[in-house]
């Protein structure tokens, strides 16, 4: 670009004086702050940063179980904020994240809003969400979906706390003002349908004949861990491993074969015992939670290093480098906006290796 000489001070007093008279009626010159406004690359607010699962978060968690009932906080979750973002509930520019704990006998009552909601489970086996009168009993590592405008409660019959990585698209629906919210009569919805309902008629590459999508969400509630982890198994097996990715999965809605809900997609890779991946960037800041890697495994975030283990949850910054190291096969579950971005033509990576 062209070099424009340093304006003599007489000029910039006159501009300046301008540009207070502008103030007054809410507006601006555009040239002041252009390159502001049009960046030439990502810059995120947004920091790297790591939750210790083990060391720090988890005994919070069963603290604010003693202290209230999930019907009394209607859900029961630490928010995961960005350090970067502080205020902002966010944990990505787009993206919401928690940890939600829901104890024996705990229900979550009923409701309904616009946000789109994973559930990524971490701890605990055989607590159930309801949606539209199924419940899905959920176990570690396993993906389930609540979609926009579907009412759902959570409970736990079971002995043991379950406690689940809750990924939502909040900051993405304030972003357009395009909330809406409400709490359903019951508090927990009347059981309609079997367990497994779903995962018979679409998790079986079938659906009934007449069947039409009524969202853009995929119609499987629950993704299990034990089907996710031997497909890795399989890639594992027959291909060598992606220079960035180790062997990675996207999770798929059947009924389009696009990600599983309109606003956020979610991944799983495997990363082989002694990997070093290449270094990756892309434009959806995506958050991570370690699923296995007894050995503890790491991240570089942009030139920041971070150890982890099982349970962790990480956070890679849009645009921001990043490269993984696994010690023995580990196991990292994400999700991102990227289907968004795909959709507004805006997503875009770069591979060290291409
Ligand atoms: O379980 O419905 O972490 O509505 C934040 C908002 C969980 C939920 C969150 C929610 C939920």
């Amino acid at each position: 670009m062209a070099q424009v000489p340093e304006p003599a001070d007489d000029v910039k007093a006159v501009r300046q004086k301008f540009y207070d008279r502008l103030a007054r009626l809410d507006m601006a010159p555009l040239w002041e702050s252009l390159h502001a406004l049009v960046l030439k690359q990502p810059a995120s607010p947004a920091r790297p940063f790591i939750w210790r699962y083990q060391d720090q978060v988890r005994d919070l968690l069963m603290e604010a179980g003693q202290l209230i009932t999930a019907r009394e906080a209607e859900r029961r979750v630490l928010i995961l904020e960005n350090p970067g973002l502080k205020g902002t509930s966010s944990i990505t520019r787009s993206l919401y994240a928690g940890l939600q704990l829901v104890m024996p006998g705990d229900v979550a009552p009923a409701h309904r809003h616009a946000q789109n909601a994973l559930r990524f489970i971490v701890e605990g086996e055989n607590a159930y969400t309801a949606v539209n009168g199924e419940r899905t009993l959920m176990r570690p590592g396993d993906l389930v979906l609540t979609p926009s405008w579907h009412w759902h409660d959570h409970g736990n019959d079971t002995d043991q706390p379950m406690v689940w990585l809750d990924g939502l698209d909040i900051p993405t629906v304030a972003f357009f003002d395009a909330s809406f919210a409400e709490a359903g009569n019951d508090e927990t919805q009347a059981q309609v349908r079997p367990i497994g309902d779903s995962d018979r008629r679409f998790g079986n590459n079938l659906a009934p004949v007449d069947w039409k999508p009524a969202t853009q969400s995929s119609p499987i509630f629950n993704y299990p861990y034990e089907r996710t982890r031997e497909t890795l198994e399989t890639m594992a097996q027959a291909d060598a491993p992606d220079a960035c990715h180790g062997h990675k999965l996207r999770y798929v809605n059947p009924a389009s074969g696009g990600h599983v809900t309109p606003t956020m997609a979610a991944f799983m890779q495997l990363l082989p015992s002694g990997f070093a991946s290449a270094a990756y960037r892309s434009t959806d800041g995506t958050v991570f939670s370690v699923v296995e890697g007894e050995g503890e495994g790491e991240s570089v975030i942009g030139g920041e290093r971070f150890r982890w283990k099982p349970k962790d949850v990480f956070v890679v910054p849009s645009w921001t480098e990043v490269t993984h190291r696994a010690d023995t096969d580990a196991v990292l579950f994400s999700f991102s906006d990227r289907s968004v971005q795909e959709k507004l033509g805006l997503w875009r990576e770069r591979r060290a290796d291409a």
